[in-house]
């Protein structure tokens, strides 16, 4: 699909932070995976001049969504600090769109487009059709995809460039039928 990428598209790649991979406060199991298969779509939307945009979770440390607020996570993300910066290898273009993300300390943001201006800043960039990946298949990249397609964008998720946290069996799955309930093309092939 990537050798697929045109003008009018855009890849958008969510929360590849060090607290979602392996070692990190939150981890997804085998989230670092997905980093080499991003890269390789990275490359490939370079070479197109298409817009990457990557988001992050971006949490004060007093953060509603932490388990000492009584929220439903471990305490992750928190702005400034090494398991809130990108996976050292995950290779950025320099003009990448940066979103950050549960920003709010009484509120929390799973989608990339939810109060961050990024449906405006793509329309406005002339952008219809994305390509999605990244972390995690069943709570932040679901929640984009899906507020992709209510945005008026063809959304694809980029099947092997995302992994689930699982917090229930199954979620991940679940994930992916509400992505196409929603109007999401999943594309299985690299
Ligand atoms: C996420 C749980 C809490 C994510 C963010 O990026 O998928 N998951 N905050
Ligand atoms: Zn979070």
């Amino acid at each position: 699909m990537k050798d697929k990428l045109k003008t009018g598209d855009a890849l958008v790649v969510v929360d590849v932070q060090n607290d979602f991979c392996p070692g990190g406060a939150l981890a997804v199991t085998d989230g670092d995976t997905v980093v080499p298969v991003l890269n390789g779509w990275i490359e490939a939307a370079e070479a197109t001049g298409i817009p990457v945009v990557a988001s992050r979770d971006w949490h004060p440390e007093d953060h509603c969504s932490f388990a000492d607020r009584d929220g439903p996570w471990p305490r992750h993300c928190v702005r400034e600090t090494p398991g809130a910066a990108f996976h050292p290898e995950l290779a950025l273009p320099h003009d990448a769109i940066i979103v950050s993300k549960g920003r709010d300390r009484e509120r929390d943001n799973y989608s990339a487009f939810d109060d961050t201006g990024l449906a405006d800043r793509l329309h406005g960039l002339g952008v219809h059709r994305l390509f999605i990946g990244g972390l995690a298949q069943d709570v932040c990249v679901k929640a984009t995809v899906i507020d992709a397609c209510d945005a008026g964008f063809e959304a694809h998720l980029i099947r092997n460039a995302t992994r689930a946290v699982d917090v229930s069996p199954g979620d991940g799955e679940r994930a992916l039928e509400a992505m196409r309930a929603a109007g999401a093309r999943i594309d299985d092939a690299a």
